[in-house]
């Protein structure tokens, strides 16, 4: 363990929406605070793409968007998702025409990136280069790779007792029906032939420490570990792989993951969803578990994992408190 040659980790977050975004601007702190100006060639994120959808012509990366609005310090922090300041003048003109989804709103700069990102991915730019031309446009400090430059949306099968098991889209499901339909399961049709996205396998192999943030374990790390290859690169790389556990006090700490969890057979609980990872030294991803001082009871059932386990903190109020998150992840991993 510890930073090859020397000096600053290099770090490797998998990261979904909005726990996601937080979570990175807590790494981007933790470099910041020791002394690293260059963070970009220090921390590169893998973003999860199984959210993406299109929307009256255009393609939406939630994602991607919200960590790149958020380090970009340009997102809307009450909501969670979009632009702040953000208006709908646009999206009232979709829905006088009947255009998109009456329950999804698209804000008007928002649509300015969607549109930006369509024009160059219909211009034969991979979601790789559309997300380096983003990210060039603000200071991010991180580099942002998209987990493959395949369109893996998420479909959920939803039980319906008067039609039987139906077919729609994650968005549906999670903004219109807020999960309140019964998932039978989740799936990222073309994943299998997919491949992880120009950079990922390298990063991971060259990182100092893989963090797997507190995001939602089946529609957000769950695509990522999911892409062929992540996985085993996860499992084959020198650096440690630290989890952060998205359980608080037996809860969700954001959206609706806990009917994620049960919905694939798993507790929503920081051992559930340590077992979900699995121990390297098994054949899962993980070599240690950060799970929240609230949950300090489940650190011997997560060592029973044969994983190293430690109750911290896992509040991320803000940046600062994100930062001794990612310190303490750092810490576990030798860096
Ligand atoms: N979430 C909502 O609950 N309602 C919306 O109208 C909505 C619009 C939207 C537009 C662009 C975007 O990037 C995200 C948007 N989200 C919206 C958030 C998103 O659907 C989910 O919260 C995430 O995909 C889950 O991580």
């Amino acid at each position: 363990m510890g930073v090859r040659g020397g000096g600053t980790p290099r770090i490797v977050v998998l990261a979904g929406g909005v726990g996601g975004s937080k979570f990175v601007l807590g790494a981007r702190e933790a470099l910041r605070r020791r002394g690293v100006a260059a963070s970009a060639d220090h921390l590169t994120v893998v973003v999860n793409t199984g959210d993406d959808l299109w929307l009256s012509g255009v393609r939406l990366q939630p994602d991607v968007d919200s960590i790149t609005y958020a380090l970009a310090g340009v997102n809307d922090t009450q909501r969670g998702w979009g632009r702040q300041d953000d208006s709908e003048r646009v999206n009232a003109e979709l829905q006088a025409w009947g255009a998109g989804w009456p329950w999804f709103t698209l804000g008007d700069l928002d649509l300015g990136t969607h549109l930006a990102r369509t024009g160059w991915l219909r211009d034969g730019a991979t979601p790789t280069r559309v997300l380096e031309l983003m990210a060039a446009r603000w200071d991010l400090g991180a580099r942002l790779l998209p987990m493959t430059d395949a369109e893996v949306d998420t479909i959920v099968t939803v039980d319906e007792p008067e039609t039987g098991p139906r077919p729609m889209h994650f968005q549906e499901w999670w903004t219109r029906h807020r999960a309140s339909l019964r998932p039978l399961a989740f799936d990222n049709p073309g994943i299998e032939a997919a491949a992880p996205a120009p950079g990922v396998a390298d990063a991971i192999a060259a990182a100092d420490v893989v963090l797997v943030g507190p995001s939602n374990p089946v529609v957000s790390i769950g695509p990522i570990l999911a892409v062929p290859g992540i996985r085993s690169a996860l499992r084959h790389t020198d650096a440690p792989v630290v989890g952060v556990s998205p359980i608080i006090g037996g809860r969700v700490v954001r959206g609706m993951a806990d009917v994620c969890l049960t919905a694939i057979g798993v507790e929503t609980s920081a051992v559930g969803v340590a077992g979900l990872y699995g121990a390297r030294s098994g054949d899962g991803v993980l070599d240690s578990w950060l799970v929240a001082q609230e949950d300090a009871a489940a650190v011997n059932a997560v060592r029973a994992l044969g994983l190293d386990a430690h109750a911290r903190p896992l509040w991320m109020t803000d940046p600062a408190r994100s930062a001794d998150i990612v310190d303490a992840a750092l810490a576990l991993a030798g860096v």
